[in-house]
């Protein structure tokens, strides 16, 4: 029986009431009706990049199809303005929340508030602290990834592929407390901690943008000139860090192997052009999938707690296959 069932059946005996043994309310899910049209939240943490632009653009798409009255907002990189933004949502009575929560910890006031308004929340493309809110209980499901597997497959394709003695690496980290960036970085690292000729020397955010991943790598360059792998936890840093080792001179792909997560038109032409050497899919088209388990839902199905999005790998093999249906 559970801390927050005892507390009640303390109070109601307290008021002298024989406590009844039900589960509290607190415990379950808000529920979703079945019906042709539903009032949708999607909350947005930023659109400062081609991903992120993408999975925005999935949800408007899916709309129509999806009988959504959808209201989309954008919180410019900021948590707390997602935060508030969901509150917003709330107070215009939408049905259902879709929220990719920027970083694990300040979003979890938000999943708490749509579940006390009744509103059930699908977490897509990122997720909250575990230890603090869970599927099943205070949000239905996560939709997404698995990150650590996109990190150590990234370090899988490194040992394969480096042909140096000794793997000098820089790693760019994506936003700092996101879920993403946290178990990137695990999957990675814990790869490589297993193999003494490679050496993680830097590891520093770039917070998934390409201009900071540019200046951050620019930095680093100095700091470490020996550099001849870098990890970018996503596309848009990899693009800018190929932007600062050409200007100092040097050779992304022949001189030093850049390798990234997510799978942008960009980074695939970079594959082709021989300047990185493997990306490992994260897809952002999340409206389709966000549909299909939101109906689930409405049916009566019970979720599974992680709706697990698999992903493929590009390298110069099958980059140009691919690089036509790319964002
Ligand atoms: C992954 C998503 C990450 C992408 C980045 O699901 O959260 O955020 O990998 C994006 O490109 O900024």
């Amino acid at each position: 029986m559970n801390r927050r069932f005892l507390m009640a059946t303390a109070a109601l005996a307290g008021l002298g009431v024989a406590a009844i043994a039900v589960p509290l309310a607190a415990q379950d899910l808000p529920p979703l009706a079945q019906k042709d049209r539903y009032k949708v939240g999607f909350a947005q943490m930023e659109s400062n990049n081609p991903w992120r632009i993408a999975e925005t653009k999935s949800f408007h798409d899916t709309a129509e199809e999806c009988g959504w009255d959808l209201i989309a907002t954008d919180a410019a990189g900021s948590a707390a303005k997602q935060v508030a933004d969901v509150d917003s949502m709330i107070a215009q009575g939408i049905d259902v929340l879709f929220l990719p929560p920027r970083e694990e910890k300040p979003l979890i006031p938000a999943v708490m508030k749509a579940k006390a308004a009744g509103i059930p929340t699908f977490l897509v493309d990122r997720s909250v602290d575990p230890n603090v809110a869970q599927a099943g209980r205070d949000y239905v499901a996560f939709l997404g990834s698995d990150f650590v597997d996109q990190g150590r497959r990234v370090a899988e394709w490194t040992l394969e592929n480096f042909d140096g003695e000794k793997g000098i690496i820089v790693e760019l980290e994506g936003t700092t407390g996101s879920s993403p960036a946290n178990d990137r970085k695990k999957g990675f690292d814990d790869v490589m901690a297993q193999h003494d000729n490679m050496e993680i020397v830097a590891s520093q955010s770039g917070d998934f943008a390409r201009d900071l991943g540019r200046q951050v790598m620019e930095t680093l360059l100095q700091a470490h000139p020996d550099v001849n792998i870098v990890y970018a936890h996503n596309d848009e840093m990899a693009i800018g860090a190929i932007q600062a080792l050409e200007l100092a001179g040097r050779k992304p792909g022949e001189d030093i192997l850049v390798v990234s997560i997510d799978g942008t038109r960009d980074a695939l032409q970079a594959i082709i052009d021989g300047k990185m050497g493997v990306t490992v899919e994260s897809s952002p088209f999340f409206g389709p999938l966000a549909c299909e388990t939101m109906k689930r839902y409405a049916a009566g199905e019970t979720i599974e707690p992680w709706v697990q999005v698999s992903d493929r790998i590009f390298t110069k093999e099958n980059a140009a296959d691919h690089i036509d249906e790319a964002y």
